[in-house]
């Protein structure tokens, strides 16, 4: 990597299958019967907002009983040694890339331990579960949910990607299927700029054809052998 100073690292659901959590599709990738495309959505809350708590509060609950694995070890050690800027831009809500170490990660689908009050926009850090409606702790309306960023809302922070992307001279893909805009459309950007990609996944993604190289492999193995 002699030539490269900045680099923009996108990672999704696989870089933490290996520690455990499930991925959004293929698979298992079902919940109750239920495509996440149906429940991680502002009209299924609206809708059915019981069965969309439980879901996320099952899965809050499951992350934090998880670890961080090998790939997210090795990203931290490249977070912590790179000299020039490095962006960990994940579209995961778990906090694993931060329990590795890690510090320069942007959460642009939200937080599990974050929740959001749409009556004041307070965050706040929250652990337990949301079902039984309790009260925000900054305004005291029980009008909390999640704050992760469901289908058809604006993911956080894109002017900042944006900006890291434009100044990158290497964009790195880890475990995304490549299916979620806008997150699934940065390899063009980089593309369209100049810069060298580069995609690590389990198997082929939809957006495989637009980087320069792909790798074929678990993240586990194949992000300590990119990074050492
Ligand atoms: C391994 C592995 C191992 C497994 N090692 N690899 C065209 C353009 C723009 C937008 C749209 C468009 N068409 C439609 C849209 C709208 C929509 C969208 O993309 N829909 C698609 C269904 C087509 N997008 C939106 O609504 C977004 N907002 C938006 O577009 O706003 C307007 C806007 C436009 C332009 C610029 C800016 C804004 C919001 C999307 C929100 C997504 N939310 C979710 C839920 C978050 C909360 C939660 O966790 O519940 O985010 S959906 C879900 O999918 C989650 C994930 O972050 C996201 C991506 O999934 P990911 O990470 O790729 O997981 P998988 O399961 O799909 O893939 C796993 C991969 O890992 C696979 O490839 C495996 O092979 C691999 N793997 N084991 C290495 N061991």
């Amino acid at each position: 990597m002699a030539d490269i100073r900045n680099i923009v690292i996108l990672t999704g659901a696989g870089v933490s299958a290996e520690s455990g959590i499930d991925t959004f599709r293929g698979g298992g990738g079902l919940w109750e019967k239920h495509r996440v495309e149906d429940v991680a959505t502002p009209e299924a809350f609206a809708r059915d907002p019981d069965l969309v708590l439980r879901f996320y509060d099952m899965r809050r609950a499951a992350i934090q009983e998880k670890e961080p694995n090998r790939a997210h070890a090795a990203l931290a050690r490249l977070d912590a040694e790179w000299p020039g800027d490095l962006l960990i831009v994940t579209q995961n809500v778990d906090d694993l890339h931060e329990r590795a170490g890690a510090r320069r990660v942007l959460h642009m689908h939200g937080t599990h331990l974050n929740a959001w009050c749409t009556a004041c926009d307070a965050r706040s850090r929250w652990t337990g579960p949301l079902i039984d409606r309790p009260p925000c702790p900054a305004c005291g309306a029980r009008a909390l949910r999640p704050d992760v960023v469901w289908f058809g809302e604006m993911p956080y922070e894109m002017e900042r990607i944006y900006g890291a992307l434009q100044a990158a001279d290497l964009f790195v893909s880890i475990g995304t299927s490549g299916a979620v805009y806008p997150a699934a459309g940065f390899v063009r950007e980089a593309r369209e700029l100049g810069t060298q990609t580069l995609e690590l996944n389990l198997e082929r993604s939809q957006g495989s054809a637009w980087f320069d190289e792909t790798r074929l492999g678990p993240a586990g193995e194949l992000v300590p052998a990119w990074v050492d």
